[in-house]
């Protein structure tokens, strides 16, 4: 049988890599969507670039999409691609718009032409449910709180309109945090990360972070890859929420993560408004019950191994002479 094949968008981001390795490891040929950036930014995929097709094009451009659809001709398609940093959407929320919500309008037209028996996975986000109190599960409530969880929503309907006005296979993946050594720096998990191993190291002395208070449900990108591809094996398209079922303070992250260092938290960690903002989501914790019973997918990381490795991570990448980047969001 002819290997199955993969267009994932994002592909230099977290969950990309991570996808990327598993449908390899799947035997899947893949292609990865990236757009043009002026400098490199492939050290997520540096291990894989051998292994996979990297096509040019960008959310933002129909056209370069048809052509990443045509050319790649995919059995299925992962749509990782976002604005993906909540702070940055109160600064910039019509680019989060352009690329976050209407890049999935685009990506749909491309597939509706030119892959139309395609199946696609789309990253949509626990940030939907915002205000809604938890448990979060599929039947809860939506109240986003921030431009980029406006995005969102306008692109889980787009999923659901398409799939019934097409009959396209399209599912929405709404994700819960997750996390991995390869976070971006200005997530809190990895600016906590960091900042511990720079602090431990002489290389800084404090850490300066914002509400301590929001409680996520905190799980591993490489767990959360693996519900993203079940949920396209279904025999109908579905719409799943994917967590962990356990949430956390950043307070508890920050404490965990000093403590793996043998030191208190309290003693370093400055807050500052500008790490504050506008509208907050107070509270995300997901009830994942029907992921599971319909796929038997189940998180493995716990809390704990989460924290202890992205801390061991910074710990090996901190070093005098690679001080990494200042983190600043
Ligand atoms: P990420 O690390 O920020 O990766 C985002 C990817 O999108 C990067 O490859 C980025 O490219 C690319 N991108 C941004 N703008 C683009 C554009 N105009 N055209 C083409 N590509 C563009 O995000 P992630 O953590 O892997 O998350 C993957 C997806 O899941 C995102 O859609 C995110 O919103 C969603 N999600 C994530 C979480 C989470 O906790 N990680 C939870 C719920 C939902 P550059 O490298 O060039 O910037
Ligand atoms: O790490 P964060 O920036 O992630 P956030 O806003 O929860 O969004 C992430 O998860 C979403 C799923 O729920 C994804 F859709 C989205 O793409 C992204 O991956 O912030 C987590 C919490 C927030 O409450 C924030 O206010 O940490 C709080 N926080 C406190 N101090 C901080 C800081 N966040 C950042 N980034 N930096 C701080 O200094």
């Amino acid at each position: 049988m002819a290997a199955k094949r993969t267009l994932i968008t994002g592909i230099t981001g977290q969950d990309a890599s991570y996808m990327a390795e598993l449908l390899l490891s799947k035997g899947y040929e893949v292609f990865g969507l990236k757009r043009r950036t002026s400098n490199s930014n492939t050290q997520r995929i540096s291990h894989l670039l051998d292994k996979i097709t990297i096509l040019d094009g960008d959310m933002t451009d129909s056209a370069s999409l048809a052509r990443a659809v045509k050319t790649s001709s995919p059995d299925e398609i992962y749509n990782l691609a976002a604005q993906s940093f909540v702070k940055s959407s109160f600064a910039q929320p019509e680019l989060t718009a352009e690329i976050t919500g209407l890049g999935v309008t685009r990506l749909l037209e491309a597939i509706r032409t030119h892959a139309p028996n395609s199946r696609l996975f789309q990253a949509s986000s626990s940030e939907m449910f915002g205000m809604t109190p938890p448990p979060q599960n599929e039947k809860s409530p939506f109240h986003p709180r921030s431009p980029y969880a406006c995005a969102k929503m306008y692109a889980y309907w787009m999923i659901i309109n398409y799939r019934e006005a097409y009959n396209l296979f399209a599912s929405n993946g709404i994700s819960f945090n997750h996390e991995s050594s390869r976070r971006g720096s200005e997530f809190v998990t990895q600016k906590i990360a960091h900042g511990v191993a720079k602090i431990k190291k002489g290389l800084a002395k404090e850490l300066v972070l914002g509400n301590l208070d929001a409680k996520r449900d905190w799980g591993h990108a490489r767990d959360f890859v693996e519900a993203m591809w079940l949920t396209l094996q279904n025999h109908e398209p579905h719409d799943y929420v994917i967590a962990t079922g356990e949430a956390h303070s950043v307070r508890e992250f920050a404490e965990l993560a000093f403590n793996t260092v043998d030191l208190d938290y309290r003693a370093f960690v400055k807050i500052d408004p500008q790490f504050m903002r506008p509208t907050e989501v107070d509270y995300l914790c997901g009830d994942c019950s029907l992921i599971k019973k319909e796929t038997g997918w189940t998180p493995k990381t716990t809390f704990q191994s989460l924290v202890k490795e992205m801390v061991e991570a910074a710990m090996e990448a901190e070093t005098p002479a690679n001080p990494g980047e200042e983190i600043g969001a």
